[in-house]
């Protein structure tokens, strides 16, 4: 859609009323259950809302990947899918929508994000190589790890300040990135992975000058950027909205010329493009497209469907174009922001500013009795479990998990528990019941006593971890 087309009726008359762009056509019921059998499911689960049944959860704020509400279009694309092993006519309508909006030559799909991470991975790493990037992801980093690569963080320090209100808290620091790259030698960098938005950080945006300047650099130094796209949509919202010259460009346009930057990407389709399944992997060089090409077929699929259902590629293919729509974006990421303000007005400490996806609560200034290794951020996820039945997620130290060497904690600056706001799912009635429970969990916070680690898997130990009370 186009800046000229008049997308809200406020915006046609400049009234201050504003409304989602889509109306309801089918519900699914709310299951509700007691403070009682809320805390017999919370001694179940270990204290870990990963492991919390979906039955005893009210507004499930887990994640917002795979969780989204798919429209009409993509239900009736659904029932189009072309069931072949192989040449399936939705791998190639999803191909030319990658091709369009995202701009990549070579296109493989995959399960989901992590499958396109493992291939990636696996083929641009050397043993020993450097990976710098803008603040680690859990399964990002997993997977340049075993393929023998060393993470470096590269953002810039603001990233790591729940309170700094900067713009562009995604972008890489520059002199960081240079560092790494003397210290190490060029040839010992395997690539720069760049993610836009940067969850961890409370998905916090990069600036297109950003982008423009790494392309430069890396040009200059033959280092290859890749991109993790999972949420480009909404980084290229903050462009629109917070970058100068980019306010007359359309969410479509941004997000190209932010690919444009970059030498390939991977995605998991389950945040911005609106499917409850998929991914893709996507690079502009021939080679190294062989090579993601045949290990493809190794672990996740023939390379015209990856471990997907022709139906499921042809959702994601009509939901990338429906996520590259400016009304749909600025209501998903207003929603976000809503909450937001209602919390703000309370005071209740949390990354500013809020980012696309999820408000990031700050779990230290929430507790500061506890010490990270009283992991402040589960208990906090625990509590408002208790509280309301809301499922959030940790993002702090166990998320962090264990140093690839050392094997000690990795002890990261935020300490955050996360409420992530799926894709047109829940109504703003609902955020008024999630900012009232936050409240009554932060109006009672000098009671909690943290807890401690019963069971630690060895890897993304956060998913599986129990604990006990203190
Ligand atoms: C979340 C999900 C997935 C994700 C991501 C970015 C920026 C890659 C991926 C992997 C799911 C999740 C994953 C690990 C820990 C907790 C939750 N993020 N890059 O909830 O994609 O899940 O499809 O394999 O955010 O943030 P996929």
């Amino acid at each position: 859609m186009s800046n000229s087309t008049p997308q809200t009726m406020g915006q046609q008359f400049g009234r201050r009323s504003w409304a989602e762009p889509w109306k309801i056509k089918m519900v699914e019921p709310l299951t509700m259950v007691g403070r009682a059998e809320r805390q017999k499911a919370l001694v179940e689960a270990g204290y870990n809302t990963f492991l919390l049944r979906s039955e005893e959860v009210y507004i499930d704020l887990l994640t917002d990947s795979g969780t989204s509400a798919m429209s009409d279009r993509q239900w009736a694309g659904m029932m189009t899918g072309d069931e072949a092993y192989a040449g399936s006519r939705n791998y190639y309508n999803l191909e030319a929508a990658i091709r369009n909006h995202y701009g990549y030559r070579y296109i493989v799909p995959t399960h989901q994000g992590r499958g396109a991470e493992h291939l990636i991975s696996q083929v641009a790493i050397r043993r020993g190589q450097y990976v710098p990037g803008n603040m680690y992801f859990t399964t990002t980093r997993l997977h340049q790890e075993l393929a023998g690569g060393v993470f470096v963080d590269v953002i810039v320090d603001a990233a790591h300040d729940p309170a700094d209100r900067s713009p562009f808290k995604g972008d890489v620091d520059l002199a960081k990135l240079e560092r790494v790259v003397r210290e190490q030698g060029a040839a010992n960098i395997a690539y720069v992975s760049l993610a836009a938005t940067v969850n961890m950080a409370g998905g916090q945006p990069v600036s297109m000058g950003n982008a423009k300047t790494l392309r430069e650099f890396c040009g200059r130094h033959g280092i290859r950027l890749f991109l993790d796209a999972t949420r480009l949509v909404e980084n290229a919202f903050f462009i629109q909205e917070r970058e100068p010259g980019y306010a007359g460009k359309s969410i479509a346009q941004i997000a190209r010329e932010f690919c444009d930057c970059t030498d390939g990407a991977w995605m998991s389709a389950k945040k911005d493009s609106l499917v409850n399944i998929g991914g893709w992997l996507a690079v502009n060089d021939w080679t190294l497209f062989e090579e993601i090409r045949n290990l493809v077929v190794v672990y996740e699929g023939l390379h015209t469907y990856g471990g997907l259902a022709g139906r499921d590629m042809e959702a994601m293919a009509i939901g990338i174009e429906e996520s590259m729509q400016d009304d749909h974006v600025r209501s998903r990421i207003g929603q976000v922001r809503y909450l937001g303000e209602l919390l703000e007005d309370w005071d209740i400490p949390m990354v500013q500013p809020v980012g696309g996806h999820a408000i990031f609560l700050d779990a230290r200034a929430f507790y500061p009795q506890l010490t990270q290794d009283q992991y402040p951020a589960q208990t906090l996820a625990a509590e408002l479990y208790l509280d309301s039945g809301i499922r959030s997620m940790e993002r702090g130290v166990v998320s962090a998990g264990r140093d690839a060497v050392t094997g000690g904690h990795h002890y990261p600056k935020l300490e955050l528990t996360r409420l992530t706001i799926p894709r047109r799912v829940y109504t703003q009635a609902h955020m008024d019941v999630v900012a009232e429970s936050v409240k009554a969990v932060y109006d009672g916070r000098a009671a909690a006593r943290g807890l401690k680690m019963v069971y630690e898997p060895r890897y993304l130990r956060f998913f599986q971890a129990r604990f006990e009370p203190l």
